[in-house]
């Protein structure tokens, strides 16, 4: 993985008003969801990058490359959050073949600590973060498309995991959190690629101590990832669907969805 420290040229503005996702952190898939809330970069207009500082955003400019680290043959699936506590920015990731959870802990000068090798997640290729049992340390949620769960770890705050599960349809993909139910706690949507070729959008709503009730499953044509947002503006989290043919499931705020536009 190679790392690229920027330097800053821009003006500053207030940043992007935030999705409505809760207590995430960046994914390579989704980084405007979690800028608004953790300062981290995020996607402007025509996909260029900006990074918030304070109330100032910067058009990075990216100079060098400080550290070529390889963790296995591919790092897949990496989340940026503070694993440890100490307000510097950390990656995980999936390394790949070995499929272990992988942590990265920043020291704030662009360098990181060597990796902490986690837990296996054989089969994943999806992680994303919140803090689904609101202790104030980051959790990791780990899809694991080979089985009928999620592999939750539980951060303890120094870049190492505990770890749960949650139950889920099989052939889960990617996963984004989202407070759907507008409780507080983090929710969480999943995608599905289940068997003979079936696909669906899964929903857990999260108890806020690290467990989630039974998934409330939506079925679909095709999956190919998903987006928490308000779509329509009425303060309600929706949620959506990539496809062929790209849908929102509008929320109603109680954590189920009342109509669908196509
Ligand atoms: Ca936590
Ligand atoms: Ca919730
Ligand atoms: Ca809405």
């Amino acid at each position: 993985m190679l790392l690229f420290i920027a330097s800053m040229n821009g003006s500053c503005g207030r940043v992007g008003s935030n999705t409505g996702a809760t207590g995430g952190s960046g994914t390579d898939e989704n980084p405007r969801a979690a800028g608004g809330s953790l300062g981290l970069p995020s996607l402007g207009t025509g996909g260029r990058m900006s990074i918030p500082l304070g109330e100032c955003e910067a058009a990075p400019v990216f100079e060098q490359a400080l550290t070529n680290t390889r963790l296995g043959t591919q790092a897949l699936s990496r989340v940026a959050g503070d694993f440890d506590g100490d307000a510097r920015i950390d990656f995980a990731f999936v390394s790949w073949p070995e499929s272990r959870v992988a942590v990265l802990l920043g020291k704030g000068d662009g360098s990181f600590a060597a990796a902490i090798d986690g837990p296996s997640v054989e089969g994943s290729t999806h992680l994303t973060s919140a803090d689904i049992d609101a202790d104030g340390r980051l959790d990791l949620i780990a899809t694991l498309p080979s089985t009928n769960t999620l592999a939750l770890f539980l951060g303890r705050g120094d870049g190492t995991f505990e770890r749960r599960s949650a139950e889920v349809a099989t052939g889960a993909m990617r996963s984004v959190v989202g407070d759907w139910d507008g409780d507080g706690h983090p929710d969480l949507a999943t995608s599905h690629a289940g068997p003979l070729g079936t696909f669906s959008v899964g929903i857990l709503i999260g108890n806020g101590d690290g467990t989630f009730g039974a998934p409330f499953q939506y079925p679909f044509e095709r999956v190919w990832s998903l987006q928490a947002g308000d779509f329509d503006e009425d303060g309600k989290l929706d949620l959506l669907v990539a496809a062929p043919s790209p849908t929102i499931l509008f929320g109603d705020g109680n954590g189920r969805f009342s109509h669908v536009w196509t």
